[in-house]
């Protein structure tokens, strides 16, 4: 690069490409939303990035990590687009043929995603075809490299003629003269013209597509209208010594607005009620599909569960308690009639993620195993599964929690793989004894004396049966223990504590209901869950 026509060469390359990505997404909303390029090449970069990688990515991103993938494919496109401009200028078809070549490679990539068809493709070529004739077109318009004019020459000329400075000039006729002998010499006015009709056509086509994609927003309206059946068994009262009310401490039911949310998915998947369906298959002597009519038809159980996830840190936010309203999983493979040497169940979703978990779990007839619809009272918010989602109290998410579920199949570890197994997570995932410190908050104003010092802790479906508090090289102390509907929630705990002046390190520990104590040893996240005891550091003035 580096003369100016080069320079222009390389936003040649850019607007042509970013048109051709516009119209490609356009094409796409009307093929199917989730066939959008740009998702999913995001989609296979997130399934094939190795695990420490995207380890890296959460570690450092949080759940910002699709923003900053999206971020970074722009990038890497927009610089493999600005090559293609220079190639396309100094060797054509070398551009178009790069920009071709990235076209096809989008299209297969759509093609093979998981629940894709051949149609997938449509979009990229659709758009890579556009994307090439833009670029063909716009650097047409741009004098050819070290011909008539000499790019010096150009450069000059053309800051000249934008500044307004003296010097020596040529004229536009030159610059056209260079490669199209017969144009009559707007041709950079033209290119600039090409550039911005182009640009305008990208910026309509992806306002379009956002307002075709709306057939998700339509699967919106059909989700605001839906009135959820009453429970045929409702889940008994939150007592109301459950939640003690500390300012600013996490509550015992979380809000559906701040509940965690951790999927792949990098656009939520919209299935339509009307056409969803759940298929209960594999080693299964009577497989059978429920429609969202039928699921509603039967007697809905309602639920207070924790979930987790397994890659939450000590003392992080990937945790949370919600009322859920479904049908027990139980009860659907009991009608399926599961088979002698079965041992899991992998539950898939509409995006091809899939959940292994384990068969006797889901079985057993003193844990509620839901097949949910609803969360806290309405209808499973789209990012949380809607219209039906797995919640299995105990099991880490990964292995359990199946949001847009529409298949049940019945099978054995030794035969399937679900989607987290062969990147670095455990097989099994039961829910590591845990506890969290949410205030004092890190930049609390502590004055000496009365500090509260408060949490939650959890061992969903084994429970919580006590907490204690330990300051500094101090005793552990025990802390007082709210009220809980049962073994499957969080318990809030408070503590008082006559904090002296000075810098404290306070941890908290919690004991299940069978006695054990949580442990101090520090783990990571990978493969199984993190343990180890949340400590703070506070400064009392
Ligand atoms: N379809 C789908 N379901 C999924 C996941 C996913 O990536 N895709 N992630 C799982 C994980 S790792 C967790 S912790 C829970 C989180 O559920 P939430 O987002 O409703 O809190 O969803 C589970 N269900
Ligand atoms: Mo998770």
């Amino acid at each position: 690069m580096g003369t100016t026509a080069g320079r222009w060469a390389a936003l040649a390359g850019v607007v042509a490409a970013g048109t051709g990505l516009a119209v490609a997404e356009l094409v796409a909303a009307f093929v199917d939303p989730a066939a959008s390029p740009v998702l999913a090449a995001g989609a296979a970069v997130v399934d094939g990035v190795p695990g420490w990688l995207k380890d890296l990515a959460v570690a450092w991103f949080g759940t910002a990590d699709k923003a900053v993938l999206l971020a970074t494919m722009g990038v890497v496109l927009a610089a493999g687009a600005a090559l293609a401009g220079v190639l396309e200028r100094r060797r054509p078809p070398a551009g178009a043929l790069l920009l071709a070549a990235v076209g096809v490679v989008g299209g297969v990539v759509a093609a093979a995603r998981p629940g894709a068809t051949a149609v997938w493709a449509v979009p990229s070529l659709v758009g890579v075809g556009a994307g090439v004739v833009l670029l063909r077109v716009l650097v047409a318009r741009l004098p050819a490299p070290a011909r008539v004019v000499s790019e010096t020459q150009w450069a000059r000329t053309h800051h000249s003629s934008d500044t307004g400075v003296d010097g020596p000039r040529l004229s536009e006729t030159q610059w056209a003269g260079a490669h199209h002998p017969s144009d009559t010499g707007v041709d950079r006015r033209r290119f600039l013209a090409w550039s911005g009709v182009s640009a305008a056509a990208a910026l309509v086509a992806v306002a379009a597509s956002r307002a075709v994609s709306a057939g998700s927003r339509a699967v919106q309206a059909v989700r605001e209208s839906l009135r959820l059946p009453t429970p045929a068994t409702p889940a008994p009262p939150v007592p109301p010594g459950a939640d003690l009310g500390v300012e600013r401490a996490e509550p015992y039911i979380t809000p559906n607005e701040t509940f965690y949310r951790i999927d792949t998915a990098l656009r939520v998947p919209t299935p339509d009620p009307a056409g969803w369906s759940l298929t209960v298959t594999g080693l299964v002597d009577a497989p059978f599909t429920l429609t969202w009519d039928e699921l509603l038809a039967l007697p809905l159980v309602e639920h207070h569960v924790t979930l987790t996830c397994v890659s939450n840190p000590v003392g992080g936010p990937l945790v949370g308690n919600a009322l859920w309203l479904g049908y027990p999983v139980r009860e659907l493979l009991v009608r399926a009639r599961p088979q002698q040497g079965a041992d899991m169940v992998l539950s898939r979703s509409v995006d091809g993620f899939t959940a292994g978990t384990p068969l006797d779990v889901l079985l057993e007839e003193s844990r509620t195993s839901l097949l949910a619809i609803g969360m806290n009272g309405e209808p499973l918010p789209p990012e949380h599964g809607f219209p039906a989602r797995l919640v299995v109290p105990g099991l880490y998410g990964y292995v359990s929690a199946t949001k847009w579920v529409t298949e049940l199949k019945v099978t054995r570890f030794a035969d399937d793989e679900a989607y987290w197994t062969p990147r670095g997570w455990s097989e099994r995932g039961p829910i590591k004894l845990s506890s969290r410190i949410d205030i004092p908050r890190p930049g609390d104003d502590l004055p000496a004396g009365e500090v509260v010092v408060a949490g939650v802790a959890w061992a969903q479906h084994t429970g919580i049966s006590g907490v204690e508090v330990r300051v500094d090289d101090g005793p552990w102390v025990t802390a007082e223990l709210a009220d809980t509907v049962g073994p499957d929630t969080w318990r809030q705990w408070r503590f008082v504590w006559d904090a002296p002046p000075g810098d404290h390190l306070v941890a908290v520990r919690a004991t299940d209901a069978d006695g054990v104590v949580q442990t101090g040893e520090q783990t990571p996240v990978a493969p199984d869950g993190a343990t180890g005891w949340h400590t703070i550091s506070l400064t009392i003035v």
